[in-house]
Formats: C-alpha cells, structure tokens, sequence
C-alpha cells in the first residue's frame, strides 16, 4: 500500500503532501506520520519552511470515522491525546514557516490542523465545513480556540452549530485563508510563497510565531486538553453514534 504521506524536498521547504484517498481522512497512520515528519522539519537545519498538502480530490475529511466507528467505546481523549493535540501544538510550536495549500473540502480536524499552519492558500472551488456538529462532537483540533480568533465568533458558532460549508472566497473575505488562487495554480503558487520564505531571515520569522503564539494563544496547551475533556463527553452521548451511523449510512441523522 503507498504511503498516507509523502514528503519531499523542494531547495529549503519540506513538502508534505497527504496521501490517503479518497479524501485523505486522517487514520491513526496519518497523523502519526505527519508528527514524525514535523518532528524531522524541526531538527533538520536544512528545511526553512514547510508545505502540506494533499492529493486528492480533498485536501482533508478530517478523523477518519470508519477508524472512529471501529474503536467506538474507547475515549477520545485519549485519542486526542495521542493525534491532533501533539500535531496542532507541532504546527504552532515549530519555528518555521507552515503554510498549507487547500483543495476540495477541509473539515472537522484538518480545519484545525489548517488554522495551526501560519498561511492558508486556497484553491477556487474548496469547501470548508466545520464538520464537528455533523457527528455530534464539539470542536476540537483547537478549533475552538484558532476559528473564533481567526474568523470572529459570532461565524465561528454560526458556522459550528450549522456545519454549513462556506468557500474559498468567503474565508478569504473573512481572514480564514490568505489567498485564493486558480486550482491549477494552487501547487506551485503555494511551493513559491514557501520558497520566498525560506529565504527569509528565519530566525526572526520563528521568533514572530513563538511571539503571535505568546500574544494571541498562551493557553492552547490548556484549551487542547480541555477540548478533550468535552469531546470525552460528547463521544458517550448517543446522539454520536446516531451521527457516525448516519454519516456512514448516507442517510440524514435523526436526534428526535
Ligand atoms: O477523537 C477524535 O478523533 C474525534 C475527533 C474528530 C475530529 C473530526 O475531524 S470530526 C469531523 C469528521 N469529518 C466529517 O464529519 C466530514 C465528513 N465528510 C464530509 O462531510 C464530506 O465527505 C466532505 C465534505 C469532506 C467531502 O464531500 P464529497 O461530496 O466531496 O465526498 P463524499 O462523497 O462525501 O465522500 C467521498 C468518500 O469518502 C465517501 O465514501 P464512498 O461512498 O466513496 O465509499 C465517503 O463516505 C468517504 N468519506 C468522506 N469523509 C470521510 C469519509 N470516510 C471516512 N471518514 C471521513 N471523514
């Protein structure tokens, strides 16, 4: 089987591109490979900026719920533990520049996972929905804290309550992306704004980020966890189930 990430290097950046079809659903496989690859981005002197991306027809469904069916009864929070919070905490706490490059549908987890990166770049056409309602959680992935900050809260709960898509030119509109580019141009316009900053005096532009984290989100650590806690209880109710159940089943779910 081909690997759900592949990594490459292009001059300075590190290109991590998903991998997983059709939607690059994040498994247990995937997040632990994009750590260990935020991991190498860090120690490696050699990589000034980093790129993820996606193949695909999506840039990322967020949790694979299949895999979240097949481990029903176990917590999330534990769950959280070991995915998404050490990933979203790698993406702000690296000291280099993380772009993401999005295409098709970003939802649940991989909107939290594109908020953490430091510049969004989107492709016309992409689809963002907040995802977590859909199934009956809560936001996590940070999302709680990065989509209010990001887009202001009173669209965040509009958006999070309802699981409405909005698009590329709306998110741009409301700060959720920086650009938004033709998607055939979505790749290399994306590797070119990298490239540009990976010739930047990179110890500054790390010292900006570990700034912005310090200004904006000293709590994230706490908000993580806590974004645990709540998804440990939302995991146990019922109505998750039903949601997964549903999703899975391609059938609307039914709450009453
Ligand atoms: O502890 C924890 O981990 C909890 C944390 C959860 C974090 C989360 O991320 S919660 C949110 C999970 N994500 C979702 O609920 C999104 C579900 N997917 C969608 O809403 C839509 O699929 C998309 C908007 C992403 C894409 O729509 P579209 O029309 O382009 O594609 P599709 O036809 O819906 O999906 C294509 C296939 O992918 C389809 O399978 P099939 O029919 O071809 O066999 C669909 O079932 C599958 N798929 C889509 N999303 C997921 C998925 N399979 C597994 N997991 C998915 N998330």
């Amino acid at each position: 089987m081909d690997k759900p990430l592949h990594i490459a290097k292009e001059g300075a950046v590190m290109v991590l591109t998903m991998n997983q079809p059709p939607v690059n659903a994040f498994t247990h496989d995937l997040t632990q490979a994009l750590q260990k690859a935020l991991s190498q981005a860090g120690r490696d002197k050699t990589v000034r900026a980093v790129l993820l991306t996606a193949n695909g027809r999506a840039f990322s469904a967020g949790q694979d719920l299949t895999e979240l069916q097949a481990v029903e009864g176990e917590s999330l929070r534990k769950h959280l533990q070991v995915t998404y919070n050490p990933l979203i905490l790698q993406l702000r706490r690296l000291e280099k520049p993380v772009i993401a490059a999005l295409h098709g549908a970003v939802a649940g987890a991989a909107l939290g996972v594109a908020l953490a990166c430091d510049l969004r770049i989107a492709a016309e056409g992409t689809r963002f929905l907040v995802g977590f309602s859909g199934i009956a959680l809560a936001p996590d992935s940070g999302v709680s804290l990065l989509l209010p900050l990001v887009m202001g809260f009173g669209r965040a709960t509009e958006y999070a309550f309802t699981n409405k898509p909005f698009t590329a030119e709306e998110a741009l509109a409301w700060g959720g992306v920086n650009r938004v580019v033709a998607p055939d141009a979505l790749q290399q316009e994306a590797l070119a704004w990298a490239q540009e900053l990976a010739a930047g005096p990179l110890k500054a532009l790390g010292l900006t980020k570990r700034a912005f984290n310090r200004a904006i989100m000293p709590h994230l650590e706490s908000v993580l966890d806590y974004e645990a806690h709540i998804q440990d209880i939302a995991g146990k109710a019922p109505e998750h189930h039903e949601g997964v159940s549903a999703f899975l089943e391609k059938r609307p779910p039914k709450y009453i």
